[in-house]
C-alpha cells in the first residue's frame, strides 16, 4: 500500500484536512464519512444488537413448489432442547392485513405469513423460536411437514405456463406501428431473453423484534423506514408512531430490502407472543426465496428503417413472469420507447404466473431489461445496413421525448457518445465481425445506451447549529453503501458555512424526520434539497440573531446580512468583528439553532405527508410538467473471446454519463461503477437456474450463483457529461444509483457479436452459446 492510500484509509480527518479545502462543500469528491465506521468493524449493523432476553429464530420452508401442506408434525420439535416456540399456520398469533407499496387497503382481514397452500419452493410454512440459535436450526430440522403435491410452472418455458395476463397499463401505442413495419424497406425482429437474477447483497435479510408494551422496536436492514413502519403498524393494529425502525448501517439492498416480508412477519409476531425479543436471520439459500429476484423476462423487438438508417417502426412485445399469488410487472418497454426518434410505436406487456417467490426490485427494474432489448436490435439493424453502431444512434437520436413529445430537461446523451468514444478509440473499430484479434482472441468492441427517469419525491430533514458549532444532520432516510451520509454531510457544510468534517448525519432511524424509499435512484436529490432547504433556515436563524440580538458582538454594526464561511461570521467587508459560529451562539445565550425543511409542495396536509412517506406511489411523473427528466449514458465496451474454449472478459470499459450535477463526483463515479459491474455480471454470468423436476433454485448461494470478482472486471473508465438540471432536483443533480447498469449487458452482447460473429440474444452470455 502506498503511503498515499494509507493516509486515506486510516481516517477522514487526514483526507479532508490535508486534502482540497473544497472537498467536504457540494461537488466535492470527500470520501464516505462512513467509511471509517464500517471498514474499522465500529458500525453496527442491525443483527448485531446485544439485548437482554433475546431469543431465536429459523424458518422453515417448502420443499415442494405446488401443492397444499397436508400436516406439520411438530411434537419432535417442541420438546427439543431450549425451544421456546414452534409457530405453524395454526399457532401462530393473528395478523392483520397491510396496504400494499401502493397504499391500496388490505384485501383480506388477515395475513398469515406462514402458507398453507405452497405456491413456490422455499416458502415460508413454519418457524421455531429458541434460547440459542443452534438450538432453533436444530429444532427445525425436526420439523416434519407432508404434501399434496401438484404440477409446478416452473418458469415462462414451460408448456402450462401459457401466453399470461395482458397488462394494459403497459401499453404505448402511437402513429401505426404494424403497417409502417409492413412498409418499411429494412426489416428485422428478434427475440430476447433476460434470466431470474438475484439481488445477492451481502448483509442477509433479517431482523430484530423487540416489543415493550404496544410499543415495537424492529432492527432491519431497510431501504425505507417510514413504509416499513406503517406495514408493522398495520399488521399488529398498533398506530404508527409506535413502530420504531433502525437501520444506520445496512450491507447493501440493490432493491431487496424496501418490503417488511413474511419472515419479518414472523419475527415480530413471535416476539409478541413470547414477551421476549427475537432474532431472525434468513439463511443465504433463504434470501433466495424470501423476496424475488429480477424476473425472468422475454422480449420481441421489430425494426422497421429506412435504408438511410432513419427507424420508421417499433414493435415490442414483453412478457416476464410474476408469481401465482402476486404481481411483479417488469416495465419492460421503458427504454424502448424514449430512447430513438420513430413516428411509428406499438409495445404490449402481458405477465406470466409461475411457481416462484414473487419478483421484485433489482437496480433499474424495467429499464435494465429494456435496454438489453432495444439497444441489442438497434446493433442488428446496424449491421444489416452496415452502418457504424454508433452513427445508428445519432441518425435516430431523439431531440425530444417521442412518446410524450416534451423536451428533455436536459439530455447530454450525444456528449456521452462524443466523450465515450474518443476515450474509448472507437473510430479505430473496424465493422466486420471477427476482423479484430490478439492471437487466439477474438477481439470485439461494442456500444450501447442507458436511461434512468429522475423520479421526485419527498424527504425532510432536521438541521441544528449546536453550541460548539457543529451542525448536526437527522433524516429517516438510509444509506445502503451509496453516500447519503456523505453527500448530506457536504449540503450542510456548504449550505451553513462550515467545515464538513464539523457536520454529524444521524440516518437509519424512523423517529427522524420522514423519507420515502431509498430507491428509483431518488434519495440524493431529494434528500439534498430538504437538507439545503433546513441549513439555509438555520442559516437565517442564525444570521438573524447575529444581527439583532442586543448581546450579540455584530449588533453595533447595523448589517444587513453577514457572511458565515469555514465556521465563522464575519462581516461582509470584513470590517467587523469575526468569531467563531459557538462564540456567537454563546454570546447570544442559545444552546442551538434548529430548522426542518422538506421538499414536500407547500400546503401539503398532515394525511398527504403520511401518505407520502409511506406509500411508493407519491413520487412526481418524471413527464409532468414542461419537460421529460432522465439520466443518460453511453457504455464502449471490449471483450476478448478465446476461439478455442468461447469464455468471454471483459477487457475495458469507457462509459460517460449524464447524471446533472454531481454531489460529490468520488461517490457518484463509484456508483457507476458498481452499477457497470452488475452489469458485466448480468450479461456473463447471472442465472438463477431452475431444477425441472421440483421447481426449485439450485444455485441458491453465493458459491454457485456467480457474481463478479475482482478478476472478472477490468479498469472501468467513467466519464461525467452532466450539466445542472434544476428541473430535476433542488442542486441540480439527477438519480446516479441505477442508471449505469442500464445498457451494460447489450453493450457487451454486442462486442460479442462483434468479436465472434454470434448474436446471443439470450442472457448470460456463457460459453456454450459461443461454441
Ligand atoms: N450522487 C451524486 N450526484 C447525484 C446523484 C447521486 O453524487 N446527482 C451519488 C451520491 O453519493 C448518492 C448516490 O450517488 O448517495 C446515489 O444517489 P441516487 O441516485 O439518488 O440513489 P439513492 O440514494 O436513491 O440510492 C438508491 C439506489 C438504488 S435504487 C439501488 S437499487 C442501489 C443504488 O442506489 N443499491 C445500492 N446503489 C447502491 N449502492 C450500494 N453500495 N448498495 C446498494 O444496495
Ligand atoms: Mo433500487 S432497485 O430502486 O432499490
Amino acid at each position: 500500500m502506498t503511503a498515499h492510500n494509507i493516509r486515506h484509509a486510516n481516517t477522514r480527518h487526514a483526507d479532508s484536512r490535508h486534502g482540497d479545502a473544497s472537498d467536504g462543500a457540494v461537488g466535492g469528491r470527500l470520501s464516505r464519512v462512513d467509511g471509517p465506521a464500517k471498514i474499522t468493524g465500529a458500525a453496527k449493523y442491525a443483527f448485531e444488537q446485544q439485548l437482554d432476553g433475546l431469543a431465536h429464530a429459523v424458518m422453515v420452508e417448502a420443499t415442494i413448489a405446488a401443492g397444499t401442506v397436508r400436516a406439520i408434525d411438530t411434537r419432535a420439535a417442541e420438546t427439543a432442547p431450549g425451544v421456546l416456540l414452534v409457530l405453524t399456520p395454526d399457532t401462530i398469533m393473528e395478523i392483520k392485513g397491510a396496504s400494499d407499496w401502493l397504499g391500496n387497503p388490505p384485501t383480506q382481514k388477515t395475513y398469515s405469513p406462514l402458507a398453507r397452500t405452497v405456491t413456490y419452493s422455499g416458502q415460508h410454512i413454519a418457524a421455531v423460536v429458541a434460547e440459542t440459535f443452534e438450538q432453533a436450526v436444530a429444532a427445525a430440522a425436526l420439523v416434519e411437514v407432508s404434501y399434496d403435491e401438484t404440477p409446478a410452472i416452473v418458469d415462462l418455458s414451460d408448456p402450462k405456463a401459457g401466453d399470461g395476463i395482458p397488462i394494459d397499463a403497459m401499453t404505448k401505442e402511437w402513429g401505426d406501428a404494424e403497417a409502417a413495419f409492413a412498409a418499411a424497406p429494412l426489416r428485422i425482429c428478434a427475440a430476447y431473453n433476460t434470466q431470474r437474477e438475484y439481488q445477492a447483497a451481502m448483509e442477509p435479510h433479517g431482523l430484530i423484534a423487540r416489543w415493550q408494551g404496544e410499543e415495537l422496536t424492529i432492527w432491519e436492514p431497510s431501504q425505507w423506514l417510514d413504509g416499513m413502519a406503517r406495514t408493522y403498524a398495520e399488521w399488529f393494529g398498533v398506530p404508527f408512531e409506535n413502530v420504531r425502525l433502525v437501520s444506520p448501517y445496512i450491507g447493501g439492498g440493490f432493491g431487496s430490502k424496501a418490503l417488511a416480508l413474511a419472515h419479518s412477519a414472523v419475527a415480530a409476531a413471535s416476539a409478541k407472543m413470547l414477551g421476549r425479543p427475537v432474532k431472525l436471520v434468513l439463511t443465504r439459500p433463504q434470501n433466495f426465496t424470501s423476496y424475488g429476484g429480477r424476473a425472468a423476462t422475454r422480449q420481441t423487438v421489430t425494426i422497421g428503417a429506412g435504408r438511410d438508417g432513419k427507424i420508421q417502426s417499433i414493435v415490442h412485445r414483453g412478457v416476464n413472469e410474476t408469481a401465482i399469488d402476486g404481481m411483479w410487472v417488469e416495465p419492460l418497454a421503458s427504454v424502448t420507447s424514449i430512447m430513438y426518434a420513430t413516428p411509428n410505436f406499438s409495445s404490449k406487456q402481458n405477465v406470466v404466473r409461475v411457481n416462484t417467490v414473487v419478483p421484485g426490485a433489482k437496480r433499474a427494474p424495467g429499464e435494465n431489461p429494456s435496454a438489453f432489448g432495444i439497444e441489442s436490435a438497434i446493433d442488428e439493424l446496424a449491421h444489416e445496413l452496415g452502418i457504424d453502431p454508433l452513427e445508428m444512434r445519432l441518425i435516430n437520436y431523439a431531440e425530444e421525448d417521442p412518446e410524450v413529445n416534451k423536451p428533455w430537461s436536459t439530455r447530454q446523451l450525444r456528449e456521452a457518445f462524443a466523450a465515450g468514444a474518443e476515450r474509448f478509440g472507437w473510430a479505430r473499430r473496424t465493422p466486420k465481425p471477427r476482423s479484430m484479434r490478439d492471437g487466439k482472441q477474438l477481439i470485439g468492441w461494442g456500444v450501447a445506451a442507458g436511461t434512468y427517469p429522475v423520479r421526485r419525491a419527498y424527504g425532510e430533514a432536521v438541521v441544528r447549529i449546536l453550541a460548539d458549532g457543529s451542525v448536526e444532520v437527522e433524516s429517516s432516510s438510509i444509506d445502503m453503501g451509496q453516500g447519503t451520509y456523505t453527500i448530506l454531510a457536504q449540503t450542510a457544510a456548504e449550505t451553513v458555512g462550515v467545515p464538513a468534517d464539523d457536520v454529524v448525519v444521524k440516518l437509519g432511524d424512523s423517529r427522524y424526520p420522514r423519507a420515502g424509499v431509498a430507491g428509483g435512484s431518488r434519495l440524493a436529490g431529494v434528500m439534498t434539497g430538504a437538507v439545503y432547504k433546513a441549513a439555509t433556515s438555520a442559516l437565517d436563524q442564525l444570521v438573524g440573531l447575529a444581527i439583532s440580538d442586543p448581546r450579540s458582538p455584530f449588533h453595533a454594526l447595523q448589517a444587513n446580512t453577514l457572511v458565515v464561511a469555514n465556521g465563522r461570521i464575519t462581516a461582509p467587508r470584513g470590517d467587523g468583528p469575526d468569531v467563531s459560529v459557538a462564540e456567537l451562539l454563546a454570546s447570544v445565550g442559545r444552546d442551538r439553532i434548529e430548522a426542518t425543511g422538506d421538499t414536500m409542495p407547500a400546503n401539503s396536509t398532515a394525511e398527504d405527508r403520511y401518505k407520502n412517506y409511506t406509500t411508493i406511489a407519491t413520487s412526481v411523473p418524471h413527464t409532468e410538467g414542461d419537460y421529460s427528466r432522465h439520466s443518460w449514458c453511453a457504455h464502449f465496451i471490449e471483450v476478448r473471446v478465446d476461439e478455442d474454449f468461447g469464455t468471454v472478459r471483459v477487457s475495458r470499459v469507457v462509459s460517460a454519463l449524464d447524471s446533472g450535477r454531481l454531489y460529490n463526483p468520488k461517490l457518484a463515479e463509484s456508483q457507476w461503477k458498481g452499477g457497470i459491474i452488475m452489469g458485466i455480471g448480468q450479461a456473463l454470468l447471472e442465472e438463477g437456474i431452475v431444477d425441472r423436476r421440483h421447481g426449485r433454485i439450485v444455485n441458491n448461494n453465493l458459491a454457485d450463483y456467480l457474481v463478479p470478482t475482482n478478476a472478472d472486471i477490468p479498469d472501468i473508465e467513467v466519464i461525467s457529461v452532466g450539466i445542472p438540471d434544476l428541473h430535476s432536483s433542488v442542486l441540480g443533480g439527477k438519480g446516479v444509483g441505477e442508471l449505469a447498469i442500464v445498457g451494460v449487458a447489450p453493450a457487451i452482447a454486442n462486442a460479442v457479436f462483434h468479436a465472434t460473429g454470434k448474436r446471443v440474444r439470450d442472457l448470460p452470455i456463457t460459453l456454450e452459446k459461443l461454441i
